[in-house]
């Protein structure tokens, strides 16, 4: 096939994607794929790179499959690399393409507008996958391999450098059929046993398990297993089924389950220090592993059986060696769910009538992006109950700010499904610039900014364990005042009696709208929350 420009190829690799919806920031280095994207599909034009990777991102999430980020060379790339980095944490897929000197200058270091020293070092670092395009006739066959590299398991970002003449230059196309993916199946034999003979088992899905759902709830359901998930395993099967105790590991009761377990059967996971207290949560000895990443076996708990395959088709191979483990046993796990449930709930004081009203004013497969904030901390990454694993958007590497961008970017891949964001006041002014792409795109999200005037949680931890406060206070705009600024409508929670009306109305729009925590008129939690993280001495 022959394209005028590398506009018009890229476009057409999109389609072939099925990408609707581009994020970025224009720039004389990417003016071509821009105003194609533009004519052809939608181009939303973000305040930062960092969110139009980010909205990317979740938007690739919401939609279980990949979405598109363009950005400037230098400062535009660099720019994009933080939220590289949290795709990269992640495993989720995005298509960065961002822009590069003239080919016959790279490397030159004269000083062409926009170079910097080595990019696609930079972008290697960052990405899963990086690569320079060479060639007019070579961009097709570059973006489809940068495209089949990030959504292969585990995935993650691949950034594709794209010199400007080669984007204006017309292109050649030589589509080729990429070989399909083999997955393994892992070797059950010594592990079947186990299975066989366990009478309190217990699962432990991550997000590498949210690809094998029909084969988890069945084997959850043949088995009577207690399920326990990461953060990111979380909707893996759906939070409301009596067996699915979830992000709860750390918790007492869950402890004492863990102590008690004759199996424990876990799913694609990392077991990320916050989920595992620091990786000093004691798990059962008869650990019966399964992960497709070979190096992720026995890397953070000793394993009994280790299984390297793919999640379904491993646990479809072991679902038939499956017994039901001792009723008394399924009937405890299902207590213990209803206790840490109950527990949470009420340590969380009056924000509880704030997870409550979302979860009766969402439909089920609601995407509600959440920032790093203690609203996320505390109950959004675990007491809202998630269905669907696309709808459980996060940033899994824990930067503040990302949440916004997270959020347009969902909401735009299906604009007629309402989408929430939960963030701080700290982590919103990280990239306060994209309340103009929400005031611009009017996509349907209702913006909850928590405002306590400062960084919250680490507040919480100087308070606790240092005898003066340091960068933790901060200035915050008046929300009423900004958001009319940004002509965005605004809500203001004050009171737990607020919520359910409040938040009623917001997620009943048909566009976007900025609700107001006043956390100091709302009060406090019952115990102030602190992070998972170890202070030598404390
Ligand atoms: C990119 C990045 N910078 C710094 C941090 C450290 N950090 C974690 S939470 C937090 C405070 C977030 O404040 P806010 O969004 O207001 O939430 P709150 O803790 O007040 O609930 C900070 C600074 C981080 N996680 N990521
Ligand atoms: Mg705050």
């Amino acid at each position: 096939m022959k394209y005028a420009d590398g506009g018009a190829l890229l476009v057409a690799v999109l389609k072939e994607l099925g990408i609707d919806t581009v994020f970025g920031i224009v720039s004389v280095h990417n003016l071509p794929l821009v105003e194609a994207v533009d004519r052809e599909l939608r181009f939303v034009p973000v305040r930062h790179e960092a969110s139009a990777v980010n909205a990317a991102d979740a938007y690739g999430r919401a939609r279980g499959s990949i979405g598109c980020a363009l950005s400037s060379t230098g400062t535009g790339a660099g720019n994009a690399a933080g939220s590289l980095i949290e795709a990269l944490a992640s495993g989720t897929s995005v298509l960065h393409v961002t822009g590069q000197v003239e080919s016959r200058f790279l490397g030159s270091g004269r000083g062409f507008i926009h170079e910097t020293k080595d990019q696609l070092g930079m972008l290697t670092a960052v990405s899963a996958y990086a690569a320079t395009v060479g060639s007019a006739d070579d961009a097709g066959r570059v973006l489809r391999e940068a495209a089949r590299a990030a959504l292969a398991s585990p995935g993650g970002p691949a950034s594709v450098e794209w010199p400007i003449d080669l984007q204006y230059a017309a292109q050649t196309d030589a589509v080729r059929e990429a070989p399909a993916d083999v997955l393994p199946v892992a070797d059950i034999a010594d592990a079947t046993e186990l299975l066989r003979a366990a009478e309190r088992p217990l699962i432990w899905a991550g997000g590498g398990a949210t690809d094998a759902r029909t084969e988890l709830a069945a084997l959850v359901e043949a088995t009577g297993a207690g399920l326990l998930t990461s953060n990111s395993g979380r909707g893996a099967v759906p939070e409301d089924h009596p067996q699915v105790i979830g992000n709860f590991a750390t918790t007492p009761a869950v402890r004492a389950l863990l102590a008690d377990a004759d199996l424990l059967l876990t799913v694609g996971t990392h077991f990320r220090s916050n989920e595992t207290a620091d990786y000093g949560l004691e798990l059962p000895a008869a650990h019966v592993q399964i992960d497709l990443d070979a190096a992720a076996l026995g890397r953070v708990y000793p394993v009994a059986h280790a299984l390297h395959g793919d999640a379904a088709a491993t646990l479809a191979a072991l679902l038939p060696h499956a017994r039901q483990a001792d009723p008394e046993w399924t009937d405890r796990v299902r207590r213990v769910r209803t206790e840490v449930r109950a527990t949470l709930h009420d340590t969380i004081g009056p924000q509880a009538a704030i997870c409550d009203a979302l979860r009766a004013a969402l439909p089920r497969d609601a995407v509600v992006a959440r920032d790093v904030t203690i609203p996320s901390s505390s109950w959004g990454n675990r007491l809202l109950e998630m269905y669907d694993p696309r709808a459980n958007v996060f940033p899994r590497g824990g930067g503040i700010g990302q949440g916004l961008g997270m959020g347009i970017g969902a909401a735009l891949a299906d604009p007629e499904r309402p989408t929430v964001v939960i963030a701080g006041d700290g982590g919103l002014a990280v990239h306060l610039g994209e309340l103009l792409t929400l005031a611009q795109e009017r996509p349907r999200l209702t913006l909850l900014v928590f405002n306590d005037g400062g960084y919250g949680v680490l507040r919480n931890m100087q308070d606790r364990y240092a005898d003066r406060r340091s960068g933790v206070d901060l200035t915050t705009p008046d929300f009423e005042l900004l958001a009319r600024a940004c002509r965005l409508p605004y809500l203001r929670i004050a009171d737990a009696e607020h919520a359910a009306p409040v938040i009623q109305e917001a997620v009943g729009s048909d566009g976007p709208v900025l609700v107001e925590v006043d956390l100091a008129a709302l009060g406090p939690m019952k115990n102030p929350f602190t992070p998972p993280v170890k202070i030598p001495g404390t």
